[in-house]
């Protein structure tokens, strides 16, 4: 995309810059970013892809460096985890190893601690942007280095989570789709709340609940998830762990398993990504694969034509009736018939969607709408990233330039870079000194 220029002027954008490297900085955790050094002290994998693109206008060798780190998690399997443990400083992660217990669910488990979910599968966009900075050479030699974990983290997309070819892959736990608590994802867990946890809630005793968990020292438990979900997802890992992190198993179990429309979005660009980065390396995907990633063009076309994009069971293929801004990713996806990205582009910039800053996480009027909460009404710059590099794609210059510019000035307005931001006041919230936030404003910046 084109660079932005905003109002402000040229030192008001270099001191963005100037605080965007700073907080990577100061999250680097030696070879891989930590989301937000306090809060989450690890590696994820959707958040480094974002790192991985903001860095390689700074520091390419870096920014390939994140994405090669990535790869040290993945499971013989061919699982990328959505979280690689590290020996970290600071607050400890309140999901921590001993309750994904890898080591002694899964008969091969990765050399070290993670997580048993993955996340977005956006590694095979944030190889072929930090690819496309590089010299030939060297691009050649990094694509050649990845390809064999990337081709193997899809095949087991498509293997493990979409047993029936269906074309669109499951989504096995809220943090999975990197959007927590977004509505349907809370509806499709409720039912997996421990009894004991209801029974203090119902109570009205939230306090008590906020008072157990752990990841309210940094951040105001009324920023995050609220109490009674984040115990249902624990939960909900531990019956994932008890199937071994197996998708037949999971789904004998009756657990949830949602074809989310963001996730396969990122999956529908990733499988494009991956075919340029092979013919770029002079390799040409296994047949499968090509097959696979076919299907899933098409079955994400069906998946737009009921109107607005929306999560599927699974099982029975009904859609999942709340609207996220999940569906707007299929923007990104570059599956969005022309005659039809008018009108998508029309509802997000929109009065449901699109206050003075920026595309809110559910429409402004849900029930569940609330203006600092999580992934329940916050604008994430990460998002918008995402966004605005689909209208891009799509023909809509204007609106992803404008959505860029929204975007820096939002996370300029406080003094650091927030993890994600009121809809209604503009006010930063979350983890602070964010590391993709900071990420997404360099790449738009450049
Ligand atoms: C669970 C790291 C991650 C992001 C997710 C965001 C949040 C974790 C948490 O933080 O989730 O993965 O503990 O809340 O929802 O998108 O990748 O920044």
């Amino acid at each position: 995309g084109a660079p932005v220029e905003t109002a402000a002027s040229g030192p008001a954008l270099e001191a963005a810059r100037a605080c965007a490297l700073e907080t990577l900085r100061s999250n680097d955790g030696g070879g891989f970013t930590r989301p937000s050094a306090r809060l989450y002290g690890h590696q994820w994998l959707w958040d480094s892809c974002f790192v991985a693109i903001g860095l390689r206008h700074v520091d390419v060798e870096r920014a390939a460096a994140e994405v090669v780190s990535l790869f040290t998690g993945q499971w013989p399997n061919g699982m990328l985890p959505h979280i690689r443990f590290c020996p970290a400083a600071g607050e400890p992660y309140h999901a921590d190893p001993r309750l994904w217990g890898v080591r002694k669910a899964v008969e091969a488990p990765p050399a070290v601690e993670t997580s048993g979910v993955t996340q977005p599968p956006l590694v095979a966009e944030a190889v072929a942007r930090v690819g496309e900075v590089m010299p030939a050479r060297r691009r050649l030699a990094f694509y050649r280095q990845v390809l064999p974990g990337l081709i193997a983290y899809h095949e087991w997309l498509y293997r493990e989570r979409d047993p029936g070819g269906s074309g669109l892959v499951a989504v096995v736990h809220p943090w999975e789709s990197g959007m927590d608590d977004t509505p349907p994802w809370s509806a499709a867990v409720r039912h997996l709340i421990p009894a004991r946890v209801r029974a203090v809630r119902d109570s009205g005793a939230v306090d008590v609940l906020d008072g157990l968990r752990r990841d309210n020292r940094t951040v105001p438990a009324r920023e995050r998830i609220a109490a009674d979900e984040l115990f249902t997802l624990y939960e909900l890992t531990r019956r994932l762990r008890a199937a071994h992190y197996r998708f037949a198993e999971i789904e004998a179990a009756g657990l949830p398993a949602i074809r989310d429309v963001g996730f396969n979005a990122v999956l529908v660009r990733a499988n494009h990504q991956l075919e340029m980065v092979a013919a770029d390396a002079g390799q040409t995907l296994p047949p499968g694969l090509r097959r696979a990633m076919r299907t899933t063009q098409d079955a994400f076309a069906n998946l737009l034509a009921d109107g607005f994009p929306r999560h599927q069971d699974a099982r029975t293929g009904r859609p999942l009736p709340d609207e996220t801004v999940a569906g707007f990713l299929a923007l990104y996806a570059g599956a969005v018939p022309p005659e039809q990205v008018g009108h998508l582009a029309g509802q997000l910039f929109g009065p449901r969607w699109t206050g003075r800053y920026g595309p809110a996480s559910v429409p402004f009027d849900a029930p569940a709408f609330d203006p600092c909460r999580y992934w329940r009404g916050p604008v994430w710059p990460m998002v918008n990233w995402l966004l605005a590099d689909g209208l891009a794609r799509s023909g809509r210059a204007v609106e992803a330039r404008r959505l860029r510019e929204d975007t820096v000035e939002l996370v300029t307005r406080s003094s650091r870079p927030y993890e994600y931001y009121s809809p209604v006041d503009g006010a930063g919230h979350g983890a602070p000194d964010f590391a993709p936030t900071a990420a997404v404003v360099l790449d738009m910046l450049r």
